[in-house]
């Protein structure tokens, strides 16, 4: 067990027949370390930032902190292009800076939890140095390459994904590297046993330094067999993570999160089932997909159907009824923001952003939350494409306008989807930018802050984050919001999501309006009659009536 942890307790939970872990009640919190806090001006949020805000946090609730990659890096990727995996950059600060912050963490009982970002490195790195210098050398089958094709081309026409070729040619050695992402993030190559030793120890080393896990970069990539074509959840995926498992996280008591864009319900308990030894949950991305264009991708307008998204996210409330364990989600850094996304950031913001997560976090599995969700941040709103930050973002926009969508086209898509909606500053005051820096930041803030920010929140009569300290705190105390099984309600509605969770004899009821009107519904049989509102958006109801009038965004829980 790591020194961080809170003492696990030994009694086997019922409902899964699974000792019970520390982070089955604990809340994750996702730190975008360059838009969290920035302690020295330079306009680039900080290590030391971050642990002067510990006492948010531990206010919150929260049991551990996702912390996204402040490993030395070049920053094409902001970080998940990771040069040296054992050192800090520079504008986030030092290893020392990093040991204290795990301490100071540690001191409130939250855990630090690294990105782990392997599926590639950065070209900067030295292994890609060496590589790309020589086919000679050991580290040169690190990475991925093939020889051109016939006509000297590219060995196939896979694409990146943050757009261009997966594959780029190398003069010194005359092969080409592939590449997943972008050029400056070479794939590593996972078949080499050596490569593989070299993660494995630097894993070590990391918890050796008292993280309590790691969140896992787009893991189901590294099983890939480019020859095949097969890049997702390739035919060595789990061989290697049941190796990672064996080598490195077998008798400690830390927390896996695999990301995986690919997993299914048929392959999700590959990863967490119990019996696997690989992950103890995974981020999955299929209701985030419900909201995308199917074939457009994620820069053209849908509308938004919420009873899609209630099959996709209940499917997997199913699928873990049992077996596995769920990592809960709306917002991370590669999303945008929840409220302006889902719901409704004008006049409704404040409910809306409520009962998002009144419904996220009654749900069973380990809730994340994103920075700033908790204060009901929202959407940027960029007017001009030199707002952005983003490669993703700045690409796209290069190859559609190329292909003839109109700028203002794009721009529309942007507003709603950019990842760089969720990168602005964290909003803590109302000074200048927020209060996230007496400097110029690197990303410009959302004009916002005046109003949306965490000292406005903490005092306003509705605020949003006491509503998230409620729900975080409800989970600490209840086995049936931890372990209760969930019933999906109401399937159908395209305006309401309701369920119920339970264990034993317990139930909670929950019933959340996601439209902008009130709405009456005639509630399933059973539920009507004196109950304990534990949760709720505008005002608590001390009965559940048989026909029940929600206002616009309105949610309540009820324990029967
Ligand atoms: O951001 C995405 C969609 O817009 C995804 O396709 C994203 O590339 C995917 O979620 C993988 O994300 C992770 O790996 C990327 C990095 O850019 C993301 O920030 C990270 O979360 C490459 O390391
Ligand atoms: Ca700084």
């Amino acid at each position: 067990m790591t020194a961080h942890a809170p003492p696990p307790h030994a009694a086997p939970n019922a409902a899964s027949e699974r000792t019970e872990r520390w982070w089955h009640r604990a809340t994750g919190y996702q730190v975008y370390p360059r838009s969290f806090a920035d302690s020295n001006g330079d306009g680039m949020g900080d290590i030391p930032g971050i642990t002067s805000k510990l006492g948010h946090l531990s206010d919150l609730g929260i049991g551990f902190i996702w912390l996204s990659p402040v490993y030395a890096s070049p920053m094409i990727d902001n970080g998940y292009d990771i040069a040296d995996y054992r050192n800090i950059a520079p504008e986030f600060g030092t290893l020392d800076d990093m040991d204290h912050l795990i301490a100071e963490a540690r001191e409130r009982g939250i855990g630090i939890v690294m990105d782990l970002v392997v599926n590639h490195s950065s070209s900067l790195h030295h292994w890609f140095q060496a590589a790309r210098a020589s086919r000679d050398c050991a580290q040169h089958d690190y990475y991925i390459w093939r020889d051109p094709a016939p006509d000297g081309g590219p060995p196939d026409d896979a694409r990146a994904a943050f757009g261009g070729p997966a594959w780029t040619y190398c003069e010194e050695v005359g092969q080409y590297y592939f590449h997943f992402f972008s050029p400056a993030q070479p794939d590593l190559n996972w078949q080499n046993p050596a490569l593989r030793a070299e993660i494995y120890d630097m894993m070590r080393w990391w918890l050796d330094r008292g993280i309590a896990g790691f969140r896992m970069d787009v893991i189901s990539l590294i099983g890939k067999d480019v020859d095949a074509r097969i890049y997702e959840e390739g035919p060595d995926l789990h061989p290697f993570l049941q190796e990672m498992h064996r080598e490195v996280l077998a008798g400690r008591d830390v927390l896996t999160i695999g990301e995986s864009w690919s997993v299914s319900i048929e392959t999700g308990l590959l990863y967490c089932g119990r019996d696997r030894d690989e992950l103890d949950m995974v981020f999955e991305f299929s209701h985030i997909r419900e909201g995308w264009h199917p074939e457009l991708g994620k820069f053209a307008p849908k509308p938004f159907d919420l009873v899609a998204f209630k099959r996709a996210l209940f499917s997997w409330q199913d699928l873990t009824r049992d077996d596995g364990w769920h990592a809960l989600f709306l917002s991370n850094h590669d999303l945008p923001r929840q409220v302006s996304f889902y719901a409704d950031d004008r006049a409704h913001r404040r409910p809306a952003a409520k009962t998002l997560a009144t419904v996220l976090h009654l749900l069973k599995g380990t809730p994340f939350v994103y920075q700033g969700e908790e204060i009901g941040m929202t959407n940027a709103r960029f007017e001009r494409i030199d707002q952005y930050r983003d490669l993703e973002t700045l690409n796209h926009f290069e190859e559609q306008i190329a292909q003839g969508v109109s700028p203002e086209a794009f721009l529309a898509g942007a507003n709603r989807n950019s990842r760089d909606h969720s990168r602005t500053p964290m909003q803590w005051n109302a000074a200048p930018h927020g209060g996230f820096t007496t400097g110029t930041p690197w990303i410009q803030a959302n004009p916002n802050f005046g109003e949306v920010n965490v000292e406005q929140d903490m005092v306003h009569s509705e605020s949003v984050f006491a509503h998230y300290r409620r729900l975080i705190a409800l989970r600490k105390e209840s086995d049936l919001v931890t372990f209760g099984h969930t019933v999906q309600l109401m399937q159908d509605d395209p305006d309401i999501i309701a369920f119920e969770r339970r264990l034993g004899d317990e139930r909670l009821f929950v019933i959340a309006n996601f439209t902008a009107q009130d709405r009456e519904r005639e509630l399933p049989q059973g539920l009507a009659g004196q109950a304990d509102c534990l949760v709720w958006s505008h005002t608590p109801r001390g009965e559940i009536p048989r026909s029940l009038r929600l206002v616009p965004y309105e949610s309540l829980a009820w324990k029967l």
